[in-house]
């Protein structure tokens, strides 16, 4: 029997877990060194299918619920007690890198590895979770699982939703074999901590390794639909056009000056699609998205209103239809203090520079905090960047954060 170490001696293994990113990210990677890994493609598959023979070489017992999310299991002294639960997500961005998301997944395998190193046995039960389709990439709404398990969304909503070719989320799931049978949320959670990279360059500026984060901005999405007229490109005098592309091009410009109303708030439109798409064609219908952020709902309400109105304006004076649908809304969230106060005391016992500090991104974290106490840990990414091939962290600040995930994880599981 090893010696027993002390909690706060214990440390994960940096060479296993950079190991187990690097395998990961071999599925889908991309030549500028990325990861290209859709939600539900057969790529995402494969992920899956190894993440799973990790957690079965760990003998931890793995369940799949009907949106796709993958539980793993370590039993604890108290097996009827709530699980510890902690995770993220394998789905990537078109162009993502090695570690948005993967890291989560990975560094809470890493949590059970060192457990088992040691031979320590939790009170309350531990669990990995890999949520589906956490980026909003190839289906709406964005961490749509996590948002069903927390009750946010129903099932059929996340089955229905549909790609830009037309294939249902459902139809996905079921090809790839991730339908499964457990019941999508409904069950008591001890507490959920998620470790990530801060996609942003906060940390790096100031020199902090670890990220205590208090909670998140909220977020609302909308599809915007310009519909003016195809024309011909030469006969059709300039005043005489109804140009979407040129409708949308001012609402462009539109969001990204709400999105510099305040320190907080930020306006992307990162998706368009225009028709007929042919260079000799005024396009008569241009449809794209819009992404809103602030600290609290009355910024989002204000970069609402604002669009609106600029859009009423524009349709007036070009003869254009713009339809504007919220695709996505959920309000600024804050982790619970307990927990937060978990990933703080990590950090400190284990001697890291930390911060706390608010996400600019939403994770699965935020939904998961409606239904049980949350909280995340940040490492930082070189430059601050993220959703980008390019994304970059060293193993030295990986392996400290899951340090810190092992701490807070072992002071709510016992
Ligand atoms: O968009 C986000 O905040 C996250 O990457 N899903
Ligand atoms: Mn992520
Ligand atoms: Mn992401």
């Amino acid at each position: 029997m090893r010696a027993p170490v002390e909690a706060g001696a214990l440390r994960i293994n940096s060479e296993r877990l950079w190991g187990s990113l690097m395998e990961m990210a071999k599925i889908g990677a991309t030549p500028k060194g990325g990861v290209k890994r859709l939600t539900l493609t057969d790529l995402d598959r494969q992920s899956r299918d190894l993440f799973v023979s990790w957690c079965k070489a760990a003998g931890l017992s793995v369940t799949v619920d009907g949106v796709g999310n993958i539980f793993a299991r370590r039993r604890g002294r108290n097996e009827a007690a709530p699980p510890v639960v902690s995770g993220s997500h394998l789905d990537t961005q078109p162009s993502g890198g090695r570690f948005d998301g993967c890291y989560g997944v990975m560094a809470a395998l890493e949590v059970v590895r060192t457990l088992d190193d040691h031979g320590i046995e939790t009170d309350a039960p531990f669990e990995i979770a890999m949520w589906t389709n956490e980026e909003g990439s190839r289906f709406l709404p964005v961490m749509g699982a996590s948002g069903a398990f927390a009750g946010v969304h129903s099932v059929d909503e996340i089955r229905e939703a549909r790609d830009v070719d037309g294939v249902s989320f459902g139809d996905a799931l079921d090809a790839i074999g991730y339908a499964g049978a457990a019941p999508v949320g409904g069950r008591p959670l001890a507490a959920y901590f998620e470790a990530h990279i801060e996609q942003g360059p906060l940390l790096e500026n100031t020199g902090n390794t670890v990220g205590v984060v208090t909670g998140a901005l909220g977020q609302r999405w909308f599809e915007v639909t310009v519909t003016g007229m195809d024309a011909h490109a030469g006969p059709t005098p300039m005043h005489l056009r109804r140009d979407a592309l040129l409708g949308a091009s001012f609402l462009i410009q539109e969001v990204n000056r709400l999105g510099k109303l305040t320190e907080h708030s930020r306006g992307t439109v990162g998706m368009i699609a225009s028709r007929p798409n042919s260079r000799n064609v005024v396009p008569g219908e241009t449809v794209f998205s819009v992404d809103f952020r602030d600290t609290d709902v009355s910024g989002l309400d204000r970069m609402e209103q604002g669009l609106r109105a600029a859009a009423g304006n524009i349709a007036a004076e070009h003869g254009l239809g713009i339809d504007m649908r919220q695709t996505v809304f959920f309000p600024p969230c804050e982790f619970d203090r307990t927990c937060v106060a978990a990933v703080r005391a990590g950090a400190e016992r284990l001697g890291y520079p930390h911060m706390d500090i608010v996400s600019g991104a939403g994770h699965d974290a935020v939904y998961i905090a409606r239904v049980a106490p949350a909280a995340m840990i940040f490492v930082p990414c070189e430059g601050g960047i993220s959703h980008n091939e390019i994304e970059n962290a060293t193993p030295e600040d990986l392996a400290a954060g899951c340090n810190v995930l092992l701490q807070a994880v072992l002071a709510r599981a016992g």
